[in-house]
């Protein structure tokens, strides 16, 4: 497709066309979810420059400080989001509770779950960070006009009917899937536009690169210690030691592995037993935008797709990545246990 003028309201009635089954029904929301993006990514780039870095001396739900751009991320995402129609419900990795939408908005039958500004301890460094973002149906029943709950938002990643990130880089980049492949757009701003820049991302089967906090190393288990050897040994399949690359910021370390294949890894740990990430609004999303780019998502056991969640903010491992690598996590847990 012409990249230099295809815009994503562009790109998805295109991909309308060749699926006559998919309704333009996203549109407006991914327009609404661009719109939050672009200005999000406006305060990113002028975090060095104004008061907006630091902390508001809040802890969120994490237990975590919470920084000012994290905030400042959330109340753009709802106060774009809850106004659209689109929406019966949110839930966020900054609010305790599911967000509800003010009665005097009408409410559709979509369910957006979010991490608005994951990675955010980076935001002094100039490091890349990141949005998550995963849409449902909701299961209640489909009356518009009625406020979403709990059922709605507790579901299995397989579910997903959308999901995407955006990465505020060197560039900004708004990655997704509606289950059709998964597709790039970089932010031009001289136009103010995202334009195609990947179209159907497809991630090697395995990968050359491994990015896992080794300080963690002797809090893992057995499994996961044996297969970090293995893979910094000649012994496994590439023949050499993979490469190790790290950034801290999961959109950003998942991204470059979805480009170049290999795995990401946040096991669980003596200090960390379900892991540290998030299933609803991190790991459940990532896994159906990498299972669409032909890779895989586990918690060391299972497809992270089809965990049920229990809590808004449960933990989950994740390994994701490229599909051999992550099945041959798989493999070491099964034989040495994973055990913490
Ligand atoms: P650690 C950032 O705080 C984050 O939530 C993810 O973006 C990142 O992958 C992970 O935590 C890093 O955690 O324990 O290695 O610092």
């Amino acid at each position: 497709m012409d990249r230099e003028t295809t815009n994503l309201q562009h790109f998805l009635i295109e991909k309308q066309r060749e699926h006559p089954e998919a309704t333009g029904e996203f549109t407006s929301l991914f327009a609404e979810i661009l719109l939050a993006s672009k200005i999000i990514s406006r305060e990113v780039r002028k975090a060095g420059l104004v008061e907006i870095l630091g902390l508001t001396g809040k802890i969120n739900v994490q237990g975590e400080e919470v920084k000012k751009l994290d905030e400042y991320s959330l109340q753009v995402f709802v106060r774009v989001l809850q106004r659209g129609g689109s929406l019966c419900v949110m839930a966020s990795e900054e609010t305790e509770d599911i967000i509800r939408i003010p009665d005097k908005y009408p409410k559709g039958k979509y369910v957006l779950v979010f991490d608005p500004l994951d990675g955010s301890s980076n935001i002094e460094a100039n490091v890349s960070i990141g949005t998550i973002f995963g849409i449902y149906k909701r299961r209640s029943e489909d009356e518009c006009g009625h406020d979403g709950n709990y059922e709605d938002v507790l579901q299995p990643a397989k579910n997903l009917v959308a999901a995407g990130y955006v990465i505020y880089g060197s560039s900004t980049m708004f990655v997704y899937t509606t289950g059709q492949g998964v597709h790039g757009f970089t932010m031009d701003p001289s136009v103010g536009e995202f334009l195609l820049s990947h179209e159907n991302i497809q991630t090697p089967k395995r990968g050359k690169i491994y990015s896992v906090n080794e300080g963690n190393y002797n809090s893992w288990s057995e499994g996961i210690r044996k297969y970090i050897d293995y893979i910094k040994s000649d012994k496994n399949k590439n023949g050499k030691p993979y490469k190790s690359r790290y950034i801290g910021s999961l959109v950003a370390d998942f991204h470059r592995n979805l480009l170049y294949g290999g795995i990401f890894l946040y096991p669980r740990d003596k200090k960390a037993k379900n892991g540290k990430l998030r299933l609803l609004y991190e790991a459940g999303p990532l896994a159906m935008i990498v299972q669409q780019a032909g890779g895989y998502a586990s918690n060391g056991v299972k497809n992270i797709l089809d965990i049920e969640p229990t809590e808004i903010h449960q933990r989950t491992p994740l390994f994701i990545g490229s599909k051999e690598d992550v099945l041959e996590v798989e493999e070491f847990i099964k034989k040495y246990g994973d055990e913490v």
